[in-house]
C-alpha cells in the first residue's frame, strides 16, 4: 500500500516533542536536527520546536528570545545530492525554511571530497550558516573507513578556503584524531560569509517546493501556472477515479499538468461524498511515489480546515495553502496563520470576509488591505508568503451585476501590487467562463485575453488548466474583440455579442474545418511556423517530410522555417502573449520536427 506510514506526523512532533523538551531541561544551548533523510520528518520536528517555544514563553517569561537555535543537517545516498526521498538540497531547504535555523549543511552521507560539490550548490542558496561534517570517506567492503585524519583533514580544509563551510567536523569512522586534525587544518581560517546573502530566503521571492524548489519569479515577471484538474469538483474525471480509488490513474492527471507547464498543482479533494480529509491524505502519500508529479510544489485547497492539515502533514515539500480568509473573524483568521506558518507553508488569502465575498473593487481592496495588515503586523507573515486571491468570479452570464466583475478583479490586482508590498496574486481563471460551458474554444479565448491583461496589471500565478491554453494572438479578431468587450465591460450588448459569436461558433462547427482547410492550403513554410507557434501536430510529419524534399538538408529545415517558428514563440512569450504552457507545447513540436 503506497499510501502506509508506520508513524504519523503528528505522533513524529509527539517524539521530538518529549526528546527536545528533555534536551533544553537538561541544558542544550542548541539542537541538532542530524542525519535528515526526509523534509517531512524536520518539518515535524521544527513544529515540536516550535510548540515548545511558544509554551517556554508562557512559562518561562525569562527566556525572551523564545527561539530555540536550531540546525540542521541533511544526508544524502549518492552523489546526485538528492535525499532519499528523491529531493534536491534546495528543495528540502526551502521546504524548512520557516524557521530561523543558525546551520544547514550535510553530515554522515559520503567523503568529504565527494561532499564538496554539493557543499558548492548549497553556497548558492543557502541564507544562514552552512555545516559539513562527513564520514571518513566511504566505507569498505566491510563497512569500515579507512581516511586517515591527514587526508580527511586536507579536503575539509579545501572546502574551508574556497569560503564555503561555517561549521566543520566528522561523522561516521571519525576517531578524536580525525577531529584534532580537522580543527589543526581550519585553525584561524576566515568562516563562509553570511553578509551579502538573503537571511532564510528573506529576497522577497516565494519559493516553494516539491522533490524541486519551485521560484514564483515575479522580478523577472515569469507568471506560476498552478494545474486545476486534480480537484474533485474541478474535473469529472478526477472526481470519478478519486471515488471508484484510482489513484494511479489520478496520477496521471496530474503528470499531465505538469508535463503541459504546471509547476504548482491545486488538489481539492471537497465533495460531499468523499471523506476529504482521508482523501488528502492518501493523494499526497501516494504523490511522494511518483517522481514525475512529486517534483512539483502543492498547493492544498480545501474549506475544511482538517483536510488543509491532512495536506501539509503528509507532504515532503513547502506548500501553498488554499485557502485562509477573514470569514470567521480575526481571531480565527490569524490562528489559521500561525498554524499554516508554523507548518511552513504559504497561504492564499481570498477576498472574503465576516460580511461575505467580496464583489467589487472597493471591498476585495479594502479587506485585503486589512487581511495584509493583521498578517504582517500581528501574526509575523512574511509578505512573499502571502497571496492573495480577490476572486475571479463568472462574467457573460446576462446578469448585470456581474458585468463588471473581470475589470474590478484586474484592477484590484492593480492595487494591491502597488499598495502591498511583496504581496502576490492569484486567482481561478476558469471560473471566469463558467457561463459558456460546453464551449471550449470560447472559454479558452476568453482565458488567454483575461490573463493577459492580469498579468500586464501584476498577476502573479493562476489556477487554470495549462492544456488547455490559446496563444493570445491566435485568437480570432471578431472573437478576441468579442471577449474583450465582455472582459472590459465596455457596452451593455458586449455580452449579447459574445453570447451571438459563441452560438454561431457552435453551430458552426465549419468555422473550424474551413480554417483547417485554408491553414492546410497555407505554403509550406507557413504551415511550418504554425505547427511550431500553435503547438500542433496534426500535419507536422508530413509537412517535415515535405520540407525535407524540397530543402534538401534536415539542417536547412531546422534553421530555415522551424527556428523562425521559435524565434516568433520567444518574442511572444517575451511580449506576454503565450504562456508557459503553450511554450512547452512549441518545443515539443520542435523537437518532434527535428
Ligand atoms: N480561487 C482559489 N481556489 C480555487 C478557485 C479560485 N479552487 C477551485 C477553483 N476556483 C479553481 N479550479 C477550477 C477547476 C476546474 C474548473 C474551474 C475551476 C472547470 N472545470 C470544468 C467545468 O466545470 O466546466 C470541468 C470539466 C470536466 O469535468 O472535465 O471549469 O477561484 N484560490
Amino acid at each position: 500500500d503506497p499510501a502506509f506510514r508506520p508513524y504519523s506526523f503528528d505522533q513524529m512532533v509527539e517524539a521530538y516533542r518529549e526528546q527536545a523538551e528533555a534536551l533544553l531541561q537538561g541544558g542544550a544551548d542548541l539542537l541538532l536536527i542530524e542525519t535528515c533523510f526526509d523534509a517531512l520528518n524536520v518539518k515535524a520536528a521544527l513544529a515540536a520546536i516550535q510548540e515548545i517555544d511558544r509554551q517556554t514563553l508562557t512559562t518561562h517569561p525569562t527566556r525572551t528570545a523564545g527561539i530555540t537555535p536550531v540546525m540542521i543537517s541533511v544526508s544524502v545516498g549518492d552523489k546526485s545530492g538528492r535525499t532519499l526521498t528523491g529531493q534536491t538540497l534546495e528543495a528540502f531547504y526551502t521546504a524548512v525554511s520557516h524557521y530561523p535555523v543558525t546551520a544547514f549543511g550535510l553530515n554522515c552521507s559520503l567523503g568529504a571530497s565527494e561532499l564538496m560539490p554539493l557543499i558548492e550548490e548549497i553556497d548558492n542558496w543557502c541564507g544562514c550558516a552552512v555545516s559539513c561534517y562527513p564520514n571518513a570517506g566511504l566505507p569498505n567492503e566491510m563497512g569500515g573507513y579507512d581516511q586517515s585524519p591527514e587526508e580527511m583533514a586536507g579536503q575539509i580544509r579545501m572546502m574551508s578556503e574556497k569560503g564555503l563551510v561555517n561549521i566543520v567536523g566528522g561523522c561516521c569512522g571519525t576517531t578524536p584524531d580525525h577531529i584534532r586534525a580537522v580543527a589543526k587544518a581550519v585553525h584561524g581560517m576566515k568562516p563562509r560569509s553570511l553578509s551579502d546573502r538573503p537571511c532564510n530566503l528573506k529576497d522577497n521571492t516565494l519559493k516553494v517546493s516539491g522533490l524541486e524548489a519551485v521560484t514564483v519569479d515575479v522580478k523577472n515577471n515569469n507568471f506560476t501556472n498552478i494545474g486545476e484538474r486534480t480537484n474533485v469538483a474541478g474535473s469529472r474525471k478526477f472526481a470519478r477515479l478519486i471515488s471508484e480509488g484510482r489513484y494511479d490513474e489520478a496520477l496521471q492527471i496530474a503528470a499531465k499538468q505538469i508535463e503541459d507547464g504546471a509547476t504548482i498543482i491545486d488538489i481539492n479533494m471537497d465533495d460531499a461524498m468523499l471523506d476529504s480529509t482521508r482523501e488528502m491524505e492518501r493523494f499526497v502519500r501516494y504523490i511522494s511515489n511518483d517522481p514525475a508529479v512529486a517534483k512539483a510544489a502543492l498547493m492544498i485547497d480545501s474549506s475544511h480546515w482538517e483536510t488543509i492539515l491532512a495536506g501539509l502533514k503528509n507532504a515532503q515539500g513547502r506548500c501553498i495553502v488554499n485557502s485562509i480568509s477573514l470569514k470567521e473573524g480575526e481571531e480565527e483568521f490569524l490562528r489559521k496563520a500561525q498554524t499554516i506558518r508554523s507548518l511552513g507553508a504559504a497561504m492564499v488569502v481570498m477576498a472574503f470576509d465576516e460580511e461575505g465575498q467580496a464583489t467589487t473593487y472597493e471591498r476585495k481592496i479594502r479587506i485585503c488591505e486589512r487581511a495584509y495588515r493583521l498578517l504582517t503586523e500581528k501574526a509575523g507573515i512574511s509578505p512573499e508568503d502571502i497571496i492573495f486571491d480577490v476572486n475571479i468570479l463568472s462574467i457573460g452570464t446576462g446578469i448585470d451585476e456581474h458585468a463588471k466583475y473581470a475589470v474590478d478583479y484586474i484592477e484590484a490586482v492593480r492595487w494591491i501590487k502597488n499598495n502591498l508590498p511583496g504581496a502576490l496574486t492569484s486567482g481561478g481563471v476558469s471560473n471566469l467562463s463558467f457561463a459558456f460551458r460546453g464551449n471550449n474554444a470560447v472559454r479558452e479565448a476568453m482565458h488567454s485575453a483575461f490573463l493577459y491583461h492580469a498579468i500586464k496589471a501584476g498577476l502573479d500565478m493562476a489556477i487554470l488548466n495549462p492544456s488547455m491554453l490559446q496563444v493570445y494572438d491566435g485568437i480570432g479578431p471578431e472573437l478576441l474583440r468579442c471577449v474583450e468587450d465582455v472582459i472590459f465591460d465596455r457596452d451593455p450588448l458586449a455580452t449579447e455579442r459574445l453570447i451571438d459569436k459563441a452560438s454561431r461558433m457552435l453551430a458552426d462547427k465549419s468555422d473550424a474545418k474551413t480554417n483547417d482547410a485554408a491553414a492546410d492550403e497555407a505554403p509550406l513554410e507557413e504551415r511550418l511556423i504554425n505547427a511550431i507557434v500553435k503547438g500542433r501536430s496534426d500535419t507536422l510529419e508530413r509537412d517535415v517530410l515535405e520540407a525535407l524534399g524540397q530543402y534538401g538538408s534536415a539542417l536547412e529545415v531546422i534553421e530555415g522555417p522551424l527556428m523562425t517558428g521559435m524565434e516568433t514563440v520567444g518574442r511572444m512569450f517575451a511580449e506576454g502573449k503565450m504562456f508557459l504552457p503553450q511554450v512547452v507545447k512549441s518545443a515539443k513540436i520542435m523537437r518532434d520536427a527535428v
